[in-house]
């Protein structure tokens, strides 16, 4: 089973790739950014308490997104692997994933990291908003405090999966393809 978790910061190219290696491998694509956006546009409870956090550039709590992947990993008894984007954010989700897929016997393969540079990631994040209408894209302040928020919560996720010998790092500035190509590489490998 490959389950592949895909890391970096706000816009470094997560949900893009996310969408090419789905095609390739025909594995399941647990984005919570996307789950959580489809609790808003439903209207539900936990997606108007999500959505005051996520307009803001904050993270939503631990236990809500946790909850969320729960449920995805039980509907899907039988994919052939999962794509982990943009979760886990914090070590407490990490550890969280680690007791769920111990408990479906089988484990994380590997995480890719994607580096990008901080005025890129702006960069394309504005220009993302322009089509997206999403609130969090299309104010400057905000997409600055979403990499605050990665650099204090998130960037401690490499550091644990480096301690399980399962962390990759890839330059994700470059075509499309060419990024795809690398995360391919890594992947073959595992
Ligand atoms: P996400 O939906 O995960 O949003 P994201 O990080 O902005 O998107 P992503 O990184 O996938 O976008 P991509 O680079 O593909 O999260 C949104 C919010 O939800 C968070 O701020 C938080 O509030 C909440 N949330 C989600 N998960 C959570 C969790 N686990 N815990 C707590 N809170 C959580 O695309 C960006 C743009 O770059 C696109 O326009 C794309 O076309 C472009 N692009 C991609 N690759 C490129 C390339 N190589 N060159 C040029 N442009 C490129």
């Amino acid at each position: 089973m490959l389950n592949l978790v895909l890391f970096g910061p706000p816009g470094a190219g997560k949900g893009t790739q996310s969408q090419k290696l789905i095609d390739k491998y025909g594995l399941i694509h647990l984005s919570t950014g996307d789950l959580l956006r489809g609790e808003i546009s439903q209207g539900t409870e936990l997606g108007l308490e999500a959505k005051k956090l996520m307009d803001e550039g904050l993270l939503v709590p631990d236990a809500v997104v946790i909850g969320m992947i729960s449920n995805k990993l039980d509907a899907n008894k039988d994919a052939k692997g999962f794509i982990f984007d943009g979760f886990p954010r914090t070590v407490a989700q990490a550890e969280a994933l680690d007791t769920l897929l111990e408990s479906k016997s089988s484990a994380i393969s590997g995480m890719v990291a994607l580096e990008v540079d901080d005025d890129e990631l702006e960069r394309r994040l504005l220009l993302r908003g322009k089509d997206s209408g999403r609130p969090d894209d299309a104010d400057p302040a905000i997409i600055r405090k979403r990499i605050k928020e990665y650099n204090d919560k998130t960037t401690p996720v490499a550091g644990y999966y480096k301690n399980q010998d399962k962390f990759t790092s890839i330059n994700g500035i470059g075509s499309i393809d060419e990024i795809f190509s690398a995360i391919v590489a890594v992947i073959e490998k595992y």
